[in-house]
């Protein structure tokens, strides 16, 4: 089986169904198409698979598309013959999700951070607002640092919130050097090879 998958080298949300194949050991399967997107550019090939115009999109050669990362990556480990990235066990299972779950949400407080602080005209920003967002990630890393999500065999929640704290430092947003225990459990994920062999890099046009 071959899949396209519709990417963004500076997207932390198809970085991370990436990462997901590549620890599932399918990325030999998945060609991977650079796309720009923008929610004021309309890039047609992005919205002739999804009808919200965002990657990553998976398109299977029977033509069915898998949208948004969360449920590619549940595909993607569905698939998978090696150990279960989303654990069986119900607890887990959820607990993982959860985590997951933050990560996106890391990654939507970022955007509406970089939104109000670069991505719209001067005159249109709105500082309050960035600043909310501001305080939801640094409630975000609170939470982290005093958690035991980080622990345990790796799952598809440690991916997420590594492909966003990655995405964090690769855009200057409020970070989490601060919190000790979170900085260095992402100083040990960014190794992975399947981290190495995706590093962010480009620019956002609007
Ligand atoms: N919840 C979606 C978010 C996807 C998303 O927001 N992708 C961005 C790139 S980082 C995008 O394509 N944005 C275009 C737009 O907002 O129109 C997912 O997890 O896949």
């Amino acid at each position: 089986m071959l899949m396209t998958l519709l990417y963004q080298t500076h997207s932390p949300f198809a970085r991370k169904a990436l990462v997901v194949a590549k620890e599932c050991l399918l990325d030999s399967l998945i060609e991977v198409v650079h796309h720009e997107t923008s929610p004021v550019v309309r890039n047609e090939e992005v919205y002739a698979a999804n009808p919200l115009g965002k990657v990553p999109v998976l398109i299977m050669d029977s033509g069915i598309t898998l949208y948004d990362s969360n449920v590619i990556c549940a595909y993607f480990d569905a698939l998978s013959s090696g150990p279960k990235l989303l654990p069986d066990d119900p607890a887990l299972h959820f607990t993982t999700l959860r985590l997951e779950a933050l990560a996106q949400g890391i990654c939507d407080a970022g955007i509406r951070y970089r939104t109000e602080t670069e991505r719209r005209p001067e005159g249109m920003r709105w500082q309050k607002y960035a600043d909310g967002q501001a305080g939801k990630l640094l409630a975000a890393y609170e939470y982290l640092e005093n958690s035991d999500d980080l622990d345990g065999p790796l799952n598809i929640g440690h991916l997420a919130l590594g492909t966003a704290l990655d995405w964090i430092v690769f855009r200057g947003l409020p970070g989490f050097e601060s919190f000790p225990k979170l900085n260095d459990w992402y100083l040990t994920i960014i190794q992975r090879e399947s981290f190495i062999q995706t590093q962010y890099s480009g620019q956002t046009f609007d």
